[in-house]
């Protein structure tokens, strides 16, 4: 459930007999209309098809988590955890302390939604209630409209306790046990044991569950990268102003996030908008630095629809729109590992591959610089690693719902996995010289570049979803030249 909101006295409120009266009259019926099932959801059976049938006759339990504290009586804003999201279609900011579960019975598993449903508008909870009221979060659906919006049968969370309870005894439950601690705690109280092992494999299963994506995912994995393209290009247009006014990283970072509110549901993941030597530090997301003419800017960025599904790509830009050949040096290593790693992504070849083709070509350009301490071949084997001290990240991950999705799946399927059509991956190699590092020559220091896109597996290759973005140097100035132009006009100080 939900973490408690601690309001401090001095702020609870009095409502008058006169005031109950007076505010839970005269308000226009509810309308009869039902909402429309949500395109995901329509995917989401076939998704809890392929889970039953690896745990017949086991009780499935899979909250969607509750409302997370900021301070006092304010909360975060509501994202439901990924595995209940997946599995009902449910998106946004739906449905904080829901639980799914799957029954099991003679063909497999029904499949319940239980929530919290809005109550008629007679009761307190209407203005009384901050978290769960009409007055505070606006209308909230009916056990009909849930069912409506997710075509699974809905009942009042108040029923989920007894439910749990029928069989507990004698029935094998499994639990997502970190998507609502309260909910673990039941389901433990009424196991013999904690049977971590079960939950385990639940968690295991419903990870793998996704390093496939269906038609439909593939499709919001395409408009997610579309969207973060447009933001992408917004920013850069944006550059004049972020230079002009200071602190330009936090610019960058504002302006993504306008576009990625707006065109979707929010920032898959916090933005890494690095500047100068910023960009060599990989998770850089205080983003309070300035901008300025003739750095670069590693953007590492991604919009998450209303569905969940998130982009995340990096480009490194030049701020001013032009590449030091300093700079340009450096970035067509990397882009040259990228086109290998991307060249390499096919089915029949493992995740590694991917990475082990890619860093080679790290390597091979760190040994041609004179910076290893040996050949490149040396220094690619297990016992060596030199060139590592230049990128320690790995070269890609799975991505979905979840910016590193699948993570809970095994080695075999994930790294040793061999690749298969409808995985959606990144492609991330990068060359970090930070300044203080004394073995890069000094026009280099200070100088980190990652580019990053995001692909599906096909049948004979993949797709590059986030191509809309260019990455070849010529082909990024000549995008930047007329954004900047426009920037420029537009930019002013405030
Ligand atoms: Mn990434």
């Amino acid at each position: 459930m939900s973490e408690k909101q601690v309001k401090s006295t001095n702020r609870v409120s009095y409502y008058s007999p006169a005031f109950q009266k007076f505010v839970t009259a005269d308000w226009q019926p509810y309308s009869d209309q039902l909402p429309a099932q949500l395109e995901n959801a329509k995917w989401a059976a076939a998704r809890r098809n392929a889970l039953s049938k690896l745990f017949p006759g086991d009780r499935l339990v899979i909250p969607a988590g509750g409302m997370k504290v900021r301070a006092n009586d304010t909360d975060f804003r509501y994202r439901p955890h990924t595995t209940f999201a997946h599995l009902t279609g449910l998106g946004t900011d739906r449905e904080p302390d829901a639980v799914l579960v799957l029954e099991p019975n003679s063909t497999g598993h029904a499949a319940t939604l239980y929530f919290h449903p809005r109550v008629a508008r007679t009761d307190s909870e209407f203005y009384a209630d901050s978290r769960y009221g009409e007055m505070w979060v606006g209308q909230r659906e009916s056990l009909t409209e849930m069912s409506a919006l997710t075509g699974l049968p809905t009942q009042d969370i108040s029923h989920f306790d007894n439910a749990l309870r029928v069989h507990a005894d004698t029935i094998t439950m499994r639990v997502v046990r970190d998507a609502d601690p309260d909910i673990t705690v039941m389901v433990d109280a009424l196991r013999e044991s904690i049977a971590e092992g079960l939950d385990e494999q639940l968690r295991i299963a419903t990870s793998e569950l996704r390093l496939i994506k269906d038609d439909y995912e593939a499709q919001q994995m395409r408009e997610a990268c579309a969207a973060t393209a447009r933001g992408f290009a917004a920013v850069v247009t944006d550059f004049p102003n972020a230079v002009l006014n200071g602190r330009g990283e936090r610019w960058v970072e504002g302006v993504f996030g306008l576009h990625a509110r707006h065109l979707g549901n929010a920032v898959g993941y916090d933005t890494i908008a690095a500047s100068g030597d910023h960009a060599n530090t990989l998770h850089w997301i205080r983003n309070d630095g300035d901008l300025k003419e003739g750095d670069l800017i590693l953007l590492d960025a991604g919009v998450e629809l209303d569905s969940l599904f998130t982009a995340d790509i990096t480009r490194t830009l030049p701020v001013n729109g032009k590449f030091t050949p300093a700079q340009r040096k450096v970035y067509e290593a990397v882009l040259a590992a990228q086109q290998a790693g991307i060249a390499a992504a096919k089915p029949g070849v493992t995740f590694d591959d991917i990475h082990k083709t890619a860093t080679a070509v790290i390597a091979y350009y760190l040994e041609q610089w004179g910076l290893l301490p040996m050949g490149a071949t040396e220094a690619i084997t297990e016992e060596g690693g030199q060139w590592r001290r230049w990128m320690v990240h790995g070269t890609s991950h799975h991505l979905g719902m979840d910016v590193h999705d699948c993570a809970h799946a095994l080695r075999e399927q994930y790294k040793q996995g061999p690749l298969q059509p409808g995985m959606v991956l990144t492609v991330e190699p990068g060359i970090y010289f930070k300044s203080t590092d004394l073995l890069v020559p000094p026009e280099l220091r200070g100088i980190g570049v990652r580019i990053e896109d995001d692909i599906l597996i096909t049948e004979t290759g993949c797709e590059v979803l986030s191509s809309a973005l260019p990455r070849e140097p010529d082909a990024v100035e000549n995008w930047m030249a007329p954004l900047l132009a426009r920037g420029r006009t537009a930019a002013h100080k405030w």
